[in-house]
């Protein structure tokens, strides 16, 4: 009776904490906020504090306000999809614009037993007899300049290769290598109706592919690469369209042209020097000219030169020579070791940064085609002509130091990474007095604001930037050093992201967020453009080996190989037994035969360095050598009931 009694107050007192729980749902969020921005009035002034860490010092209303923009309340969705680079982690992070929560990792050219990504047969085969790859630039793809939310591109800088994510279930589908790309920089940027992604050499080396030439023969031998990528419109799959053969250049970034410039792709370069001296150190030689170049080629030429049979095989690829194809590819002046290129959301104005110069250069589209009609040119270089720079420049822009890549708002200005000044510099785009343009000094009043970041900025992003119609309310640095601006975790500390305001006049600083290596470039899209599907419906999924119940499973041998065709639905698997002699090939086909959202099972066997994942409705499969005798435990890795412990089977190797 006691005791009861003590149970029903324990209830009531539960039942009070409840209901409080339930009103707080509504009225933390907004407690929280007044609370921040009384006590940000209570703490102004206090620089040993905040502003010491490097915080925001501006005052109390600038924090207000950033907790009020980015402070998504628990349950509620963020605006935005931020999918950022790993780089060399091969990955690709997933977090929610504003809040930058990481959401998902999806793993591209690495490994990832999170997802079991790797260890399955299909994606063993994708990442072929890599197990790295260097993530640098994200691609959407678009329909009429708009991003159209079907599928993401990615390339990796380090092999000559490009993926593709379907983004209606967030996997990686498709990694394409290709022959005579080394380092594979410029990439992976869409045209745009997606009809081509591009692709360039970063590093030049002899060609074709595999040749061997000292670096002594650097100047003669080595040659570069640009290539067009053919996206098949219906289901994204990639191939190899065509490849220019180029000067051994380092051909760096890269962007597709828009409206006016739809049928072009752009590229920057450095070391037009073509120098690799051993010992000389190439910061040094690469930094001589005073001026690289901007490359232009024009797609729909390439086009017509393959069709014509203008090429030559190298590899299995199409190679043109544009010495013996004129009209294809153009090169223009372009300020001291460049970086990035971007092309503006009107497609005319094509924004080049020299990293060592302080000022982007634009250039004017219309400028260029009339150039190229008049044969308006300085120089040439291996065939290719060089488009007079004073002709197609419409000004330079004293951006300031270290310029590397600019993005747009929708409203007419653009927004350009300053990596050694950590900065990001805010400026107009065209139209400009034309008594300004030749006066560096005029110049200065187009740069509009400045905001400085955490540091050493490399990319940048803003939302839907990329597109032919920028959103102008957030914009991402993707800093190349944090330096202990969060807990300290010892020497190798993660990268930043800084969320920023661009809505107003004047930039605004509104969230700090930290990232696993290393992010080099990200895109956002509207959240409502993307509808991933939840399960892979009954007889939906392309694995051939799908079965349904427990009556269809079995275990059947040919010869040593064993083939297994197993369910896994909570919380068992079936069959739950594996019996193979020592020797044997096994495959394990597994589907997951729930139907339920975030269903997942995994299937892992102890010391066999098996562990694949399957989605509800998926099916997985693994072929493994038995090559150890003995009992070895299998299991489910993946949480999924309360008897999740349970779900366990095991395989017998006799010896
Ligand atoms: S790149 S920031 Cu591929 Cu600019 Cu690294
Ligand atoms: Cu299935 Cu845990």
């Amino acid at each position: 009776m006691k005791n009861n009694n003590k149970i029903i107050n324990l209830l009531k007192k539960e039942e009070g904490v409840r209901r409080i729980l339930m009103l707080s749902k509504f009225f933390v969020p907004i407690v929280a906020i007044i609370c921040l921005a009384v006590f940000a009035a209570g703490c102004g002034g206090d620089e040993g504090g905040r502003g010491s860490r490097g915080g925001q010092t501006k005052g109390r209303s600038d924090i207000t306000d950033a907790a009020l923009k980015t402070y998504i309340p628990p349950g509620d969705l963020d605006e935005y999809y931020l999918f950022y680079s790993g780089g060399h982690s091969g990955q690709i992070y997933v977090a929610g614009v504003p809040s930058m929560r990481h959401i998902s990792t999806i793993p591209v050219f690495s490994p990832y037993s999170g997802t079991g990504y790797g260890f399955d047969n299909e994606s063993k085969e994708m990442l072929g007899e890599y197990s790295w790859g260097d993530a640098h630039h994200p691609a959407f793809s678009e329909t009429a300049g708009e991003y159209d939310g079907r599928w993401l591109f990615i390339n990796d800088n380090a092999q000559g290769r490009i993926a593709r994510i379907d983004l209606s279930d967030f996997k990686t589908k498709q990694i394409l290598k290709i022959p005579n790309v080394s380092a594979n920089h410029g990439s992976s940027f869409a045209t745009e109706n997606t009809e081509y992604l591009t692709m360039a050499t970063r590093m030049s080396v002899p060609f074709p592919e595999g040749t061997y030439a000292d670096v002594t023969e650097y100047a003669t031998k080595y040659k570069g690469i640009v290539a067009g990528i053919k996206v098949e419109p219906t289901n994204g799959d990639m191939s190899l369209a065509w490849e220019i053969l180029m000067p051994p250049f380092n051909y760096d970034l890269g962007d597709a042209g828009k409206s006016i410039s739809s049928d072009w792709m752009f590229w920057t370069c450095y070391n037009t020097e073509r120098e690799f001296i051993e010992g000389a150190k190439l910061e040094v030689t690469a930094s001589q000219r005073d001026k690289d170049f901007l490359v232009m080629v024009n797609w729909k030429e390439a086009e017509k030169a393959i069709a014509a049979g203008n090429y030559t095989t190298h590899k299995g690829a199409k190679v043109i020579d544009p010495a013996k194809a004129p009209g294809i590819v153009y090169f223009a002046g372009l300020a001291k070791s460049p970086h990035g290129v971007d092309v503006a959301p009107s497609g005319k104005w094509i924004i080049g940064s020299g990293k060592l110069s302080p000022t982007t250069t634009i250039y004017n589209f219309e400028k260029i085609l009339k150039a190229i009609e008049n044969k308006d040119y300085e120089d040439e270089v291996d065939g290719i002509p060089v488009l007079t720079y004073e002709s197609v420049r419409e000004a330079e822009m004293p951006v300031g130091l270290g310029p590397l890549h600019t993005q747009f708002d929708g409203r007419g200005n653009a927004y350009t990474s300053l990596f050694v000044e950590s900065a990001v510099a805010k400026w107009k785009l065209p139209p400009y007095d034309p008594g300004d343009v030749n006066d560096a000094k005029k110049m200065e009043k187009y740069v509009l604001d400045k905001i400085p970041v955490a540091y050493n900025i490399g990319h940048l992003v803003s939302a839907e930037g990329d597109s032919k119609s920028p959103d102008g309310n957030y914009l991402v640095a993707l800093n190349k050093l944090s330096k202990g601006r969060h807990l300290s975790v010892g020497p190798s500390i993660p990268e930043s992201g800084q969320l920023i305001g661009i809505d107003g006049e004047k930039m605004k600083l509104l969230y700090d967020a930290f990232t696993e290596p290393e992010p080099h470039y990200a895109v956002m899209i509207k959240a409502d453009k993307l509808k991933p599907f939840e399960v892979y419906k009954k007889g939906e999924h392309p694995n051939k080996n799908a079965i349904w119940s427990p009556e269809e499973t079995s275990i059947t041998r040919s010869g040593k190989k064993v083939e297994v065709k197993m369910i896994a639905v909570r919380s068992f698997f079936a069959p739950d037994v594996i019996r193979v002699n020592k020797g044997d090939e096994v495959t394990v086909h597994l589907t997951n035969i729930e139907q339920t959202r975030d269903e997942l099972h995994g299937f892992a066997i102890n010391d066999y360095n098996v562990n694949i994942i399957a989605d509800p409705g998926e099916t997985k499969s693994v072929t493994f050598k038995a090559d150890k005798s003995g009992v070895y435990a299998f299991y489910c890795t993946n949480f999924c009931s309360a008897l999740h412990q349970e779900m366990q089977g095991y395989l017998l190797v006799k010896p």
